[in-house]
């Protein structure tokens, strides 16, 4: 018995060895194609592909709306698994409609960006498909994971592909049960999207195993199955556990990874010869004049996912970063700032495009807050920062259009951790082309808290590099914790540090900031005006007023959303009006009602001042929002205007 046991290891051993060898003989050669950003199963299915070793991966292709950016998603993927070897490309042509939900953020990370990842193939999907089977005729399985478009496409271009193809596995259909695993059957969603395209692949004469409903219906990744692969701390599980952590479907099926294992496994064969058609709906008919096809009729699920999630959770070696250094220490926020460069409370969704790493919180705020950001998984955004297999949490805002500091930068921020008392903060400087972090330590864990820290404090990984000084410009405020651990990250203020004699406290919230140093008028900075360029000693740019249809000068701030008004909301301006020394100041609501306006006097004529105007909403008022601050001075004045700061004012 034990001789016997022994060499079935040793014959495994050797079957493994030439897996990973030059005999590919050995291993499955397969093509994925899927449209990966919408449920989990297509990350998952990669996942079980890329740890299994019997497969030979030889390519993926993507399918659906948006499919390039769904093919950059792969690439990341791929690259950080350690795959660059295979190659991606992308459906052309009309494509399925269906949007990628906020898995797109995983397409957004520097490294897909900035090249550091491989790049999806000049040729289309179908070209990808055709040139891989003709290099290996008859040898080759397409594993299908979305609807059939590019699949079709390819027996639409290539007349000799069905001869070259040695099957197609398609994960879809239904033909006695639907998603519930109930009867009656239903239209399923991957042959119910392109109807055509299905029909075309199954009138092609290829050998098909078709994996429905009926074999995959009730496969799900329950949450504690699901936290072993955030627990594994491995490169390829990581991936997918970001991926699953990003997207917004309830669901947790994981159909996709059956059609993935049929391709290959023969543990899970419980095949049957059917006739399928395909009704106009999408249905997959049992229909005696049908397609003959094997289809999948069950599976053991529990057994499956066992064995499925324990290949991903142990493949590769296991990489946790290393503890922070650096260390500074909180500080105070100070007095109002001199200056307000950034601020993102998550409240809206206006600045949503620029939330880089982090999902939106709405059950776990801080008091007064609405949403605030929950950190998920990623490489840091500094390729030179460490191991690049190494994962981190983290919550990451992009300041567009990337403002320029002044000498005493500081960072305030809301947060609140979990399974860890460290935190570390880091930002991109675009002028010089480098991160500098900093990082905390003894930090009081669950419970929310506010914090500020001296931004010029923060030093390159390598110690190069010098201080935050004035004038740099910055991008992407960071904050990373150990993937292991929980951070919830509000009120994002970046800002330069009070004046000496300033009198007035912080603001207990900020609404808008405008300082049109860098960006646009109408893209970054829309609204009514022109941008113009200081003169010295002041350094950088502002809005002037631009003549109106009457002719008389206005200037018009539109805040790129609508803002949520407090009880009491103060805007604090940089001001030079030239011909008069009046000003009336609207905030309105274009959706709706009249504006709160405010007429200031005696103001200053000709030389850059500083003015504040002050609203009170009446007590029993609701939510008031505005979208747009007019400035609206006397007939034949004309107003240029800075460093604009709508606030809710500090608790006297
Ligand atoms: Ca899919
Ligand atoms: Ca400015």
């Amino acid at each position: 018995m034990l001789c016997r046991t022994i060499a079935v290891v040793c014959l495994a051993v050797l079957l493994l060895n030439k897996a990973n060898g030059q005999e590919s003989k050995l291993r499955v050669p397969i093509l994925i194609d899927t449209d990966i950003g919408g449920a989990i199963d297509d990350a998952f299915a990669l996942g079980l592909a890329l740890s299994s070793p019997e497969v030979e991966l030889l390519g993926v292709t993507t399918v659906g709306e948006a499919a390039e950016d769904r093919a950059w998603m792969v690439c990341r993927l791929l690259t950080h698994a350690g795959r660059t070897d295979v190659p991606v490309a992308f459906g052309r042509g009309e494509q399925p409609k269906g949007p990628i939900d906020w898995q797109i953020q995983y397409r957004r990370h520097p490294a897909v960006v900035w090249s550091r990842t491989n790049k999806p193939a000049a040729a289309p999907a179908a070209e990808l498909l055709y040139e891989q089977l003709k290099a290996r005729p008859g040898e080759v399985t397409i594993v299908a994971l979305g609807p059939l478009t590019n699949v079709a496409q390819l027996l639409r271009d290539h007349a000799d592909a069905p001869s070259l193809v040695k099957q197609i596995v398609v994960m879809g259909g239904s033909l006695a049960v639907g998603y519930d695993g109930k009867p009656p059957a239903v239209p399923e969603w991957n042959i119910k999207q392109d109807v055509a395209a299905a029909r075309a692949v199954f009138v092609a004469k290829i050998p098909l195993i078709v994996v429905p409903l009926d074999a995959t219906a009730g496969l799900r990744l329950p949450a504690a199955q699901r936290s072993q692969l955030f627990a594994a701390g491995r490169p390829l599980a990581t991936q997918v556990a970001n991926l699953i952590e990003l997207c917004e479907q309830p669901d947790q099926s994981l159909f996709d990874a059956v059609a993935v294992a049929a391709s290959f496994d023969p543990q899970w064969d419980t095949l049957a010869e059917r006739q399928l058609s395909i009704a106009d709906d999408g249905r997959t008919l049992v229909d005696p004049a049908g397609t003959s096809v094997r289809a999948m009729t069950g599976l053991r699920r529990e057994e499956f996912l066992a064995w499925s999630l324990g290949r991903l959770v142990s493949h590769g070696e296991q990489a946790w970063p290393a503890s922070p250094g650096n260390l500074s220490q909180v500080v105070d926020r100070g007095r109002f700032p001199s200056r307000v460069y950034v601020v993102e409370d998550y409240d809206s969704d206006i600045e949503k495009r620029w939330w880089l790493c982090g999902k939106l919180e709405s059950a776990d705020v801080p008091s007064g807050s609405r949403r605030a950001c929950r950190a998920v998984l990623t490489q840091d955004f500094d390729d030179r920062q460490g191991d690049r297999r190494v994962s981190y949490r983290a919550v990451i805002f992009n300041p567009v259009p990337g403002p320029p500091m002044g000498p005493n930068t500081r960072l305030a921020f809301r947060y609140k951790l979990h399974g860890t008392d460290r935190l570390r903060v880091q930002l991109f400087s675009l002028s010089n082309g480098y991160h500098r972090y900093l990082s905390l330590a003894n930090l009081k864990p669950d419970e929310w808290q506010s914090a500020a820290v001296d931004m010029t404090q923060m030093r390159c990984p390598d110690g190069t590099g010098g201080p935050l000084s004035a004038d740099e410009r910055i991008d992407d405020i960071q904050f990373y914790i150990d993937p292991r651990a929980e951070l919830l990250i509000d009120d994002v203020v970046l800002y330069d540090a009070a004046a000496a004699d300033e009198k007035r406290g912080f603001p207990q919230r900020i609404l808008f900031t405008g300082w049109f140093d860098t960006g646009k008028q109408g893209q970054e900075w829309p609204g009514d005006f022109e941008i113009a360029a200081h003169e010295k000693p002041r350094t950088w740019k502002f809005a002037r007023s631009v003549a109106g249809p009457n002719g008389e000068h206005r200037l018009r701030v539109d805040l790129r959303g609508p803002r949520r008004l407090a009880a009491v909301t103060e805007l604090a301006f940089d001001y030079r009006i030239t011909g008069g020394d009046r000003l009336r100041i609207e905030l309105a609501d274009r959706r709706s009602g009249q504006p709160l306006t405010k007429d200031i006097e005696g103001l200053a004529r000709d030389a850059w001042s500083k003015a504040t105007a002050r609203w009170e909403l009446p007590p029993d008022a609701k939510d008031a929002f505005a979208t747009e601050i007019r400035l609206i001075p006397p007939a034949g004045t004309t107003l240029e205007l800075d460093n604009l700061l709508l606030y809710e004012p500090a608790n006297q």
